[in-house]
C-alpha cells in the first residue's frame, strides 16, 4: 500500500492542495452518515472540480489499489456513502453545474454535485418540472440520487430516478470516461449503461453528470390529509384513490405515533381534534384544479374519519410538514434502525399491523419503539426502530425475514449499502448475486469502487 503522505501528495497534484482534506476534524462530517448510525474514518477527502480530475483521481487510486467511497450530499440512509473501512472519500460536490434546460426536448444536463432542489429550480425557471422529489432535496445530489436510484414521493406518477435518466457521464474504475448525454429518447444501441449505474451504489462507476428528462409542470395542485381508524381502511382507500384519480401525484401514509412525535419535535399543532389510527397524505396535480374531483372521490370513501384540504402553497406545505418531518423527528430519539422495504399491495396492511409485535418479540427489544410510514402508493414502508444499540441487528433480521416471507423487497428505495448487504440473499437468488459479482469484477477488477457495500462479503 502506498504510504499515506505519498498518496495525499499525488492526489493534491491532481486536484490542488486545498481540495485534499486530511484534518480529521474537517473530514469528520463526511465520515458519519446522516443518522449517526454509521461512522468511519478516511485518510483523505478529495474534492475534484471536473470530470477529468475525477478520472485522474480514480486512475491513481486504481493503480495504487486504494478503495474509494463516492459521496454527494451524504444523505444516504444505508451506510453506503461513508468510509467505514478507511476508504478515500471522493466528493462530487464541486461538479454542481446545472443546465441550460433544453426547451424543446424538456431535458437538462446536471453535474453529479448539483442538488435535486437545484434541478427543480432550473426546470421551473424554464417552464418544466423534475419528476423526482423527497424531503432531503436541498442536500441530496443528482449523483447520489442516481447511485441509489432514489425514489421519494412522486414515484407513483413519474417513476423512480432511473426513469428520469436519459443518459450519463461516468468515470470507470480504470479512469476511463463513458459519456452519452445526447438525450435521444429512443436509442437502442447496445447495453443501457444508465440503467446499470442507477442503483449501483458507486460500485461500478462514478457518475459525474446526467441527462435528465423533465415533465410538464402542474398549474393546479391540491393536498389533503385523510384520517382513518386503522391501517386497513387507509390502505384500501389508497388503492381506491389510485384507481380513481389519474392526477394523483403522492400518496403517503403515517400512523398516529409518528404524527405525535413530529408535532412534539417540530412544535406543530395536530391537524385534527381527535387522534386516529392512520393518516393518508394525498396530493393531486394537473392542468386544471383537481379539488372537485378529489372532494368527490374522498366523499365516496365511507370510512374516512376526518379530512383537511389545502390548495394554497402555505397550507399545503403545512400538511406536508407532518410527513416530511418524520425522519428528522425520529432522529431526535437517537440513531434509528432504518428498514426501507417494499411489500406486495395485498400484504401491505397485514405487514403494517404485524411489524410492531415482531420487533418487541426480539430479545432485548421489548422497549424498542417502531415508527411506520412511507409511500403507500408504491407499497414502500419505512420501518424505523428506535431504542436499539446501533450494532445490534437482531431486529433488522426479524423485520427483513417478515418482509421476505411476505414476498417483499428488503430495500424499496434506499439501497442495500452496508446496512443490508448480509441479507441480500433474502431478495436475490444465488444466480442473481453471481451475475452481480461478474459485472462488478468486469468493471472494477481491482475492487476499488465502494468495495464494502451492496454485495455480501465472500465467506
Ligand atoms: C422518506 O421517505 C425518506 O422520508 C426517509 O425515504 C425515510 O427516514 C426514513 O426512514
Ligand atoms: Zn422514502
Amino acid at each position: 500500500m502506498i504510504p499515506h503522505g505519498d498518496l495525499v501528495a499525488r492526489l493534491a497534484a491532481v486536484v490542488g492542495e486545498r481540495h485534499v482534506v486530511t484534518d480529521a476534524d474537517v473530514t469528520a462530517g463526511s465520515c458519519v452518515d446522516w443518522t449517526g448510525r454509521y461512522r468511519g474514518a478516511t485518510p483523505a477527502l478529495v474534492q475534484p472540480g471536473s470530470v477529468d480530475e475525477v478520472a485522474a483521481v480514480v486512475a491513481l487510486c486504481n493503480e495504487q489499489r486504494v478503495a474509494v467511497v463516492p459521496q454527494g450530499g451524504n444523505t444516504g440512509l444505508v451506510g453506503g456513502g461513508v468510509p467505514l473501512d478507511g476508504e478515500v472519500v471522493l466528493s462530487l460536490r464541486r461538479l454542481g453545474q446545472v443546465g441550460p434546460v433544453d426547451p424543446d426536448a424538456g431535458q437538462v444536463t446536471a453535474g453529479a454535485g448539483a442538488t435535486v432542489a437545484d434541478v427543480h429550480r432550473a426546470a421551473a425557471a424554464a417552464g418544466w418540472a423534475y419528476g423526482v422529489d423527497f424531503a432531503s432535496r436541498d442536500s441530496a445530489t443528482v449523483g447520489g440520487s442516481i447511485a441509489t436510484n432514489a425514489g421519494g414521493t412522486r414515484v407513483l406518477r413519474y417513476g423512480d430516478t432511473r426513469a428520469q435518466v436519459v443518459g450519463v457521464e461516468a468515470v470507470l474504475a480504470d479512469g476511463s470516461v463513458v459519456s452519452h448525454l445526447g438525450g435521444l429518447v429512443k436509442d437502442n444501441t447496445g447495453y443501457h449503461l444508465p440503467s446499470l449505474l442507477c442503483g449501483s451504489e458507486g460500485t461500478l462507476g462514478i457518475v459525474t453528470a446526467a441527462r435528465l428528462r423533465l415533465v410538464a409542470p402542474a398549474a393546479e395542485r391540491v393536498t389533503a390529509l385523510l384520517a382513518f381508524s386503522a391501517t386497513g381502511p387507509a390502505v384500501r382507500a389508497a388503492s381506491m384513490l389510485r384507481r380513481s384519480m389519474g392526477s394523483l401525484e403522492a400518496l403517503e401514509l403515517f400512523l398516529d405515533n409518528g404524527l405525535g412525535l413530529v408535532c412534539e419535535a417540530l412544535g406543530l399543532t395536530r391537524p385534527f381534534p381527535d387522534r386516529h389510527g392512520a393518516y393518508l397524505l394525498v396530493e393531486a396535480a394537473g392542468p386544471s384544479d383537481p379539488l372537485d374531483q378529489l372532494s368527490e372521490v374522498v366523499g365516496s370513501i365511507h370510512d374516512v374519519a376526518d379530512v383537511a384540504v389545502a390548495s394554497d402553497s402555505v397550507r399545503r406545505a403545512q400538511l406536508w410538514r407532518y410527513r416530511d418531518g418524520l425522519t428528522e423527528a425520529i432522529n431526535t430519539l437517537g440513531p434509528p434502525h432504518k428498514l426501507d422495504v417494499g411489500l406486495p399491495a395485498g400484504r401491505l396492511a397485514a405487514f403494517l399491523d404485524e411489524v410492531p409485535a415482531v420487533v418487541v418479540a426480539v430479545p432485548e427489544a421489548a422497549s424498542a419503539r417502531t415508527w411506520l410510514f412511507g409511500h403507500v402508493g408504491d407499497g414502500n414502508v419505512h420501518v424505523n426502530v428506535t431504542g436499539l444499540a446501533p450494532d445490534d441487528d437482531r431486529v433488522d433480521a426479524a423485520v427483513l425475514d417478515l418482509v421476505a416471507g411476505m414476498g417483499g423487497s428488503i430495500s424499496a428505495e434506499h439501497g442495500i449499502g452496508r446496512a443490508k448487504r448480509q441479507w441480500l440473499s433474502l431478495s436475490r437468488s444465488d444466480a442473481e448475486i453471481a451475475a452481480f459479482r461478474a459485472i462488478k469484477a468486469a468493471l472494477d477488477p481491482a475492487g476499488i469502487l465502494n468495495p464494502n457495500v451492496l454485495l455480501p462479503p465472500i465467506a
